[in-house]
């Protein structure tokens, strides 16, 4: 089934801050209207063209303005969808205030297609942060860049993305993208903040003079030289896939934990037999990781089932924005009780006792 023509994008209702979409629209395309009208849409990721709308409630898309305005779900006021038994459920009203039982359209979002099929969304908007910087940090440990992020969070300027990335994924990019090693000297780790203190950097004057700050700060002020900065994080994916097919985990660890976990992620990446290329790095702020791997044996899911298993041990989720799909649907347990995945079936049953809509997907 394909939403694509499913495109509509109504006016803007300026008075609520509200929009209707259809799902087939995609995500840039939401993002422009909302922009070109004075507003923002306040889910931003790399597929930003690709993606559709309705493709990221299903999912519950995360991406890298989760800091500032939490993921799809906080975006959505309401939905349009068609339900296995054909009955089309329909709340696009736009009321923020609307206790009248179950929230279906949070039930919906991230649903991943088990429950039904999405035509049409009502969102919420913001107000644009106005002019950004983008800063390029040094430091030599995910604990230091987590003492970074507080610090930001703390400080005057709104911050609207806290990347890191660590040695082995700075080395891919800058390989694969023929792109310079962005600092004077070589640091284990960088990290990247967008902050809304109005374009000129003056968010990042507190963060300069913090002792965990390794060599020097990369600011970048105009439009193109932030993108410059953004693309060391946004072409990892692209950076990982071109030497063949990787395992791209997605996880998230509680922030008190995430230091010791990415670390023991990064030592097991690196003692495992057949690795050619490994990373970890992703939405800090978020706790959430994302674990690039590349072997000489894609099909092994080894590989795979060794990082989802350390996160657990972390009390961790094994899938912190792409969902659980086929692939972990045999892990759910790692991350979920008996009890959650029992009253999980029990809706996917009520609503689709056929087992219609994209069977074998979060069940195995
Ligand atoms: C990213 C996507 C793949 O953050 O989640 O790069
Ligand atoms: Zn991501």
């Amino acid at each position: 089934v394909s939403t694509r023509r499913l495109d509509s994008i109504d006016s803007i209702d300026h008075l609520s801050g509200q929009l209707t979409v259809g799902s087939g629209a995609t995500l840039g395309d939401v993002q422009r209207h909302a922009a070109a009208a004075g507003w923002e849409y306040g889910v931003d990721l790399a597929a930003r063209d690709t993606a559709t709308i309705g493709g990221t409630v299903a999912t519950n898309a995360g991406g890298i303005r989760v800091i500032a305005n939490g993921m799809t779900r906080a975006q959505l006021v309401g939905i349009e969808a068609v339900l296995a038994d054909g009955s089309v459920i329909s709340h696009l009203g736009g009321m923020l205030k609307d206790n009248t039982g179950y929230d279906l359209a949070s039930l919906l979002c991230g649903s991943e297609g088990t429950l039904g099929i999405i035509t049409a969304v009502r969102l919420r908007l913001h107000r644009p942060a106005g002019a950004t910087s983008v800063g390029f940090i040094g430091v030599s440990s995910y604990a230091d860049a987590l003492s970074l992020v507080e610090v930001a969070r703390s400080g005057g300027a709104r911050v609207l993305a806290a990347e890191i990335l660590d040695e082995t994924s700075m080395d891919r990019v800058c390989e694969a993208f023929n792109l310079p090693w962005p600092f004077r000297a070589r640091v284990p780790y960088a990290l990247l903040f967008e902050l809304a203190d109005g374009g000129d950097g003056s968010g990042f004057e507190n963060l300069a003079e913090h002792p965990a700050v390794l060599g020097d700060l990369v600011v970048a002020l105009q439009a193109r030289d932030r993108e410059r900065l953004w693309e060391y994080r946004e072409k990892q994916a692209e950076a990982f896939s071109e030497l063949g097919v990787f395992h791209n985990l997605d996880v998230s660890v509680p922030l008190p934990r995430l230091a010791e976990c990415a670390e023991q992620l990064r030592a097991q990446a690196a003692a495992m037999p057949g690795v050619i290329a490994y990373g970890v790095f992703g939405h800090l702020a978020d706790g959430n990781l994302h674990v690039a791997i590349v072997d000489g044996d894609p099909d092994s899911y080894a590989v795979d089932r060794a990082v989802l298993e350390c996160v657990a041990r972390f009390e961790g989720s094994i899938s912190a924005e792409h969902g659980v799909g086929r692939v972990k649907a045999a892990e759910l347990h790692l991350c979920r009780t008996p009890a959650e995945i029992g009253a999980m079936r029990s809706i996917k049953a009520a609503l689709d006792p056929a087992g219609l809509m994209n069977p074998g997907v979060i069940f195995s």
